[in-house]
């Protein structure tokens, strides 16, 4: 990655993106930085946004699945109170550009999950 202006940013994708590495840390509608949009690996000329793109039951386990990004890694996350920890389910995926997915095969407690994203 080449980052000239030390913002944490690639400069080819803030000059893909803005024509310029002087692009700050503003934030776009979405309510994200340029910062943590570059990191999602969102395009920050649209609203879009990471997220679980679908989610389903597959018996008794819950399944869900989202966008990856090349040059970042995943992490699932779990917790059965928001009050509680979270707990890492998978760490560090490496994104490819496909979608990724995960499966919880312990369904003997109702449970809220996270992705997170990082380089
Ligand atoms: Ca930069």
């Amino acid at each position: 990655m080449l980052d000239g202006d030390g913002d944490g940013m690639d400069d080819n994708w803030e000059i893909q993106y803005f024509g310029t590495t002087n692009v700050g840390m503003g934030t776009n509608a979405n309510g994200l930085t340029h910062l943590q949009e570059y990191i999602a690996g969102l395009n920050p000329d649209s609203n879009s946004v990471f997220r679980i793109d679908s989610s389903c039951l597959q018996g008794t386990n819950m399944a869900f699945s989202w966008m990856s990004v090349s040059d970042r890694f995943y992490t699932v996350l779990s917790t059965t109170n928001l009050l509680s920890p979270w707990i890492t389910n998978l760490y560090l995926l490496p994104g490819d550009n496909t979608e990724k997915a995960y499966t919880n095969t312990d369904s003997s407690l109702m449970k809220f999950f996270r992705i997170t994203v990082g380089q």
